[in-house]
């Protein structure tokens, strides 16, 4: 068996009714595995559930509110009663809020603290525990250029990513011990619906590709190779890192 096969895994993809997030799901179901779906709106999920499930994909779905630890712990019991209690946790659920921080509600910072950041915690402690119990597993957070690196007026996102990064150490440094590996994906400037307003905007795509080592933005395939890597057996040994798929921009000046 390959060791990037995936073929009897179960994995749950946080808010994957969209975006990267079913771009991850879709690549862990085409190396075996079968992908629990999550989004906070059960009509949009369902549909994705339905549209990935005519492609073939064995897919099912799990509407919950990521940041409410009272429904992610309902959740996971749910998926224990389904025999689904994930061996794989792509920690992806995320929004972005683009506005300077003199301008920057509380409530705002705290929902895209709660959405981005304290979400990872509550949803990687209910899949640990389990993995625990299961003698291992695996735990995806998907960081950012921004767990590095700031720009201006995306501060709470920016501080939530750099928290994500130091979440995946601390969840290595915990759960390592029992055979979990803990890592993150930071992409770059890649063409999805979050980062639309900014590819339409002509000096900020300008900017992307000329601050970018190759020049363009990224596509959201070009991170699916890392997803399942990360997620298989060929990343035993690895833990607690943070590889970043940005096109040379975290390297370079
Ligand atoms: C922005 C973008 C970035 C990207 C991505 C980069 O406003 O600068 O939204 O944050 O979304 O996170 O890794
Ligand atoms: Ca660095």
């Amino acid at each position: 068996m390959s060791t990037f096969d995936l073929t009897g895994k179960t994995a749950l993809v946080t808010g994957s009714s969209r975006g990267l997030g079913r771009t991850f799901a879709e690549a862990l179901c085409a190396a075996g595995a079968h992908v629990v779906l999550n989004g906070v709106n059960a009509d949009r999920l369902a549909q994705t559930r339905d549209e990935m499930a005519a492609q073939g994909y064995a897919v099912s779905a799990a509407a919950f509110d990521v940041s409410d630890e009272a429904a992610v712990r309902g959740a996971f019991d749910r998926l224990d009663a389904q025999g689904h209690s994930p061996d794989i946790l792509v920690n992806n659920a995320g929004i972005q809020l683009r506005r300077p921080m003199l301008e920057l509600s509380a409530a705002d910072w705290q929902r895209v603290m709660d959405t981005n950041l304290t979400s990872a915690f509550l949803c990687g402690r209910e899949a640990a525990s389990r993995m625990i119990a299961k003698g291992g597993g695996k735990i995806i957070n998907i960081g950012s250029l921004m767990s590095d690196l700031a720009r201006a007026t995306v501060a709470p996102y920016t501080v939530a990513k750099g928290g994500i990064k130091m979440l995946t150490r601390s969840m290595a440094a915990e759960w390592a011990g029992s055979n979990i590996q803990a890592n993150a994906i930071g992409p770059g400037y890649m063409m999805t619906d979050m980062t639309q307003p900014l590819q339409d905007d002509v000096k900020f795509d300008s900017w992307v590709r000329g601050r970018t080592p190759a020049g363009r933005w990224g596509r959201p395939e070009e991170l699916q190779g890392a997803v399942v890597f990360l997620a298989s057996a060929a990343s035993d040994f690895v833990n607690g890192q943070i590889l970043y798929i940005d096109g040379g921009m975290t390297a370079v000046l």
